[in-house]
């Protein structure tokens, strides 16, 4: 087995309620996915990576987990799971679940026992704590998606702790007991035959045991971060899963880890600390933020995203990173950082061209290799999502004019990356998802965007990431090679080299929606290099670099 196959993967991210319907019940599921295999190897990915399918109320969207060792009915049987994944390897793909050990579902037979009394076998399975003297929460945290982080139950006349919902209780990784536990779940699903884990919210597992409050300058929806991430014993329990589990089996883990900067990061993801082979950090994704945090129409700057991507590929060049635009929690990359009206095609290509010629493992979020961009719905009841329901309510409360509001979740309800995946472009066929109404409503912009259209279409950005992903396959440069920024103060374009060996690597990309100039470094003009990509039809004399750029144009040159 090559060793680090994950360094020169790409990772295809998939949503299992929203890709494909294969039994008419307009969600998503097992079957689904292994119909669709065929799609995935023509995109050329190597690692598919499912958000959860184990038992869940589905609270969020099976984030909360009511049994870790069975499938929920509604996505098939651990019998589909292996099918899928004999599949998915004999065309040598792999395949890696979402682990979901911070908090389970308040529905977990572990909870329900806990909750019962202070004195039960489960009784320190979760983290409980007595009121304040007043019987008032024992901090004033609040969590994710509103309200108190704590909540009270009469039979232990206690409180326990959720960062999440109030139906995701947190775990208490400090008693040895629930470790076992965990370990033995992720050995059984190594056993199994799985690839590997994306490891959610794993920066939060190990608590501050001082509770301390949090200050007032914390955004409420977060004020647990003071006290419950990158806790005192979370680089312990993580170099315990290693040396107990991982150790032993050829898998990856990219860990979720909000709240965590590049330093910190760089801990979880150096090799000798044997902890993790890489995380997601935010950084990027917090540029847009505003007065309610995420939900906002702040436009990101590009100067700041030089920063932020730049800052995390010189800090993890002895780690390793993870690439992403976006995922399950995001909205689409083209109408986040593009622009998703006359320049979609060319601002998908060029966003991806930046992203996947950076050091470290791209993720693909299902869409974004057809250039999905925003949901336009209509109505504000077709949001689903718990996180978007709380701010819409928030909002209101506060009195934002309803035009705000629908802004805001227009531009940043996660529910934008969660629509059913437009097989085709026939509204009659359900876009070739589902024959039934589906668990949440259809984009309106799937009859021009839709992976039948993409893939008939030469040009079409699919076929880009189909490009890039050959390219990260071919040229060592690609994954090995070192990172610098050049231009940094140019506020159009986004400039950065690749080094390695005797080789170089030099990726443009435009972000203005006008024709830009490039300045570029001299030595670079006199050379003669060989063009790998480009975004725009291919000029005849493509020896040497330009400087000119159309809108949204992006390339990459190799000088060796
Ligand atoms: O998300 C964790 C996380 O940090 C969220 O606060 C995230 O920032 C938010 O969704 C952004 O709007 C993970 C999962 O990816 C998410 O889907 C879950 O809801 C959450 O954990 C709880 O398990
Ligand atoms: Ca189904």
């Amino acid at each position: 087995m090559e060793k680090d196959w994950w360094k020169h993967s790409v990772v295809y991210q998939v949503y299992p309620q929203s890709f494909k319907d294969s039994n008419a019940d307009g969600i998503g599921d097992l079957k689904g996915i292994i119909e669709k295999l065929p799609y995935l190897a023509t995109l050329g990915i190597d690692v598919i990576w499912l958000n959860p399918i184990y038992e869940s109320p589905g609270v969020d969207n099976g984030y909360d987990i009511s049994d870790y060792y069975k499938i929920d009915p509604k996505y098939g049987q651990l019998d589909d799971l292996k099918t899928l994944l004999e599949e998915a390897h004999k065309i040598g793909i792999k395949v890696i679940l979402d682990l979901v050990v911070n908090h389970t579902s308040d529905k977990h037979r572990w909870f329900e026992e806990s909750k019962k009394s202070q004195d039960n076998p489960y009784s320190d399975y979760y983290i409980w704590k007595d009121p304040k003297p007043d019987g008032s929460e024992p901090t004033n945290w609040g969590s994710t998606f509103g309200g108190s982080a704590w909540e009270y139950v009469p039979e232990r006349n206690q409180y326990y702790l959720h960062c999440f919902a109030k139906e995701q209780p947190d775990l208490n990784w400090d008693n040895p007991k629930l470790r076992e536990e965990i370990f033995q779940m992720i050995d059984w699903w190594f056993q199994f035959g799985i690839d590997g884990f994306r490891v959610d919210v794993i920066t939060l597992i190990s608590k501050d045991l001082n509770y301390p409050d949090a200050p007032e300058s914390l955004p409420y929806t977060k004020s647990y971060y003071i006290g419950a991430s990158n806790g005192p014993r979370v680089h312990e329990y993580l170099h315990e899963l290693n040396e107990k589990v991982l150790k032993r089996y050829d898998v990856m883990t990219v860990g979720e880890a909000p709240n965590t900067n590049a330093d910190q990061a760089l801990r979880y993801t150096k090799p000798e600390n044997e902890e993790l082979n890489m995380v997601f950090h935010f950084d990027h994704m917090h540029l847009d933020y505003g007065r309610y945090g995420k939900f906002s129409d702040v436009r990101f700057k590009l100067s700041e995203l030089k920063r932020v991507l730049s800052k995390w590929q010189d800090k993890l060049a002895e780690g390793w990173n993870s690439l992403y635009w976006s995922n399950h929690d995001q909205p689409r990359a083209v109408t986040r950082f593009g622009d998703d009206g006359v320049y979609r095609v060319e601002s998908a290509k060029m966003l991806a061209t930046l992203l996947h010629m950076m050091k470290g493992t791209p993720y693909i979020f299902q869409g974004e290799e057809l250039g999905m961009k925003n949901v336009p719905f209509e109505k504000v009841e077709d949001y689903q999502d718990i996180e978007t329901q709380y701010f819409l309510q928030l909002m209101k409360e506060k009195g934002e004019p309803e035009s705000y509001i629908k802004e805001s979740m227009y531009l940043k309800s996660r529910d934008n990356a969660r629509t059913p995946f437009p097989w085709n472009g026939d509204a009659n066929d359900g876009y070739g998802f589902s024959p039934s109404k589906p668990w949440i409503a259809y984009s309106s912009d799937n009859q021009f965007i839709n992976a039948e259209s993409a893939l008939e279409d030469e040009g079409s950005v699919f076929y880009y990431y189909k490009q890039l992903i050959a390219l990260r396959h071919q040229l060592p440069i690609i994954v090995h090679g070192d990172y610098e920024l050049i231009n940094e103060s140019d506020s159009n374009v986004y400039s950065y080299l690749r080094t390695y060996e005797n080789q170089m690597l030099l990726v443009v990309c435009s972000f203005a929606d006008k024709p830009t100039y490039v300045d570029l470094p001299k030595e670079l003009l006199e050379r003669s290099g060989r063009c790998l990509i480009h975004n725009y039809p291919k000029e005849p004399s493509s020896l040497n670099v330009k400087q000119e750029l159309q809108p949204y144009e992006a390339f990459v040159y190799l000088f060796d």
